[in-house]
C-alpha cells in the first residue's frame, strides 16, 4: 500500500480533507459557485504515492471528462502525467465512489464534442484554454467492467 501525500495547495488540500472526511456530503463544490466538483485519487508517476485531485465534474453518460485546466496556466498539472503513467484511478462523486479507469481523448471530433461538455459544465473553461497556448488535456474515465 502507498502512502496518501495530500496536495501541498492548501485550499485544496483542505477542499479534499472536508469533502471525504463528510464522506462526500459537504465541500462538495468550487468554492462558493455551486459547481460540483469530484476527487480525483491518482497515483504518482514517480513517487507511486496515492494522490486526491479535485477537479470540476463533467459527466458524459456514466463517464466523467477530466480536464487539465489548471486555470489556464502553461503547462499541464502533474496529475496529466500521473493518469497517463497510472490510468487507474477511484473517482468520488458526492457520496458515490468507483473504480474507473481513464484514457486521454486524441480524436478530434471526439474531443469537439466532450469539450462543449466541458465548457457547459463549467463556463471558465474556455477562458482558460484562452490563456494558455497549450491543447488543455481531456480524460475520459470510465467505470471498470463497463
Ligand atoms: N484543476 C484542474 O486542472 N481542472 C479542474 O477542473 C479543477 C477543479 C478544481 C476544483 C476544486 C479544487 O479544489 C481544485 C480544482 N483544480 C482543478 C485544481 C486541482 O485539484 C489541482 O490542484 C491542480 O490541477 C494542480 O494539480 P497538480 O497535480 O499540478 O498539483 C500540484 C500542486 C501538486 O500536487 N504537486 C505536487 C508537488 O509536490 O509539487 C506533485 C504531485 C505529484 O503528483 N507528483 C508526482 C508523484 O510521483 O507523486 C511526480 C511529479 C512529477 O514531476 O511528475
Amino acid at each position: 500500500m502507498s502512502n496518501y501525500i495530500p496536495s501541498p495547495v492548501e485550499w485544496v488540500r483542505n477542499q479534499v480533507e472536508l469533502y471525504e472526511s463528510s464522506g462526500g456530503t459537504e465541500g462538495t463544490t468550487l468554492r462558493d459557485t455551486g459547481m460540483p466538483v469530484v476527487i480525483v485519487t491518482n497515483t504518482g508517476n514517480k513517487t507511486g504515492a496515492v494522490r486526491k485531485t479535485p477537479l470540476m465534474r463533467v459527466k458524459d453518460g456514466s463517464a466523467y471528462v477530466l480536464v487539465g485546466s489548471m486555470g489556464g496556466a502553461p503547462k499541464n498539472p502533474v496529475w496529466v502525467h500521473n493518469l497517463r503513467t497510472n490510468p487507474a484511478i477511484q473517482l468520488r462523486d458526492r457520496t458515490e465512489v468507483q473504480d474507473m479507469r481513464v484514457r486521454e481523448v486524441q480524436d478530434e471530433a471526439e474531443r469537439a464534442r466532450l469539450w462543449e461538455i466541458a465548457v457547459a459544465a463549467f463556463p471558465p473553461y474556455r477562458d482558460y484554454q484562452q490563456r494558455t497556448s497549450r491543447v488543455i488535456p481531456l480524460f475520459v474515465a470510465e467505470p471498470v467492467g463497463a
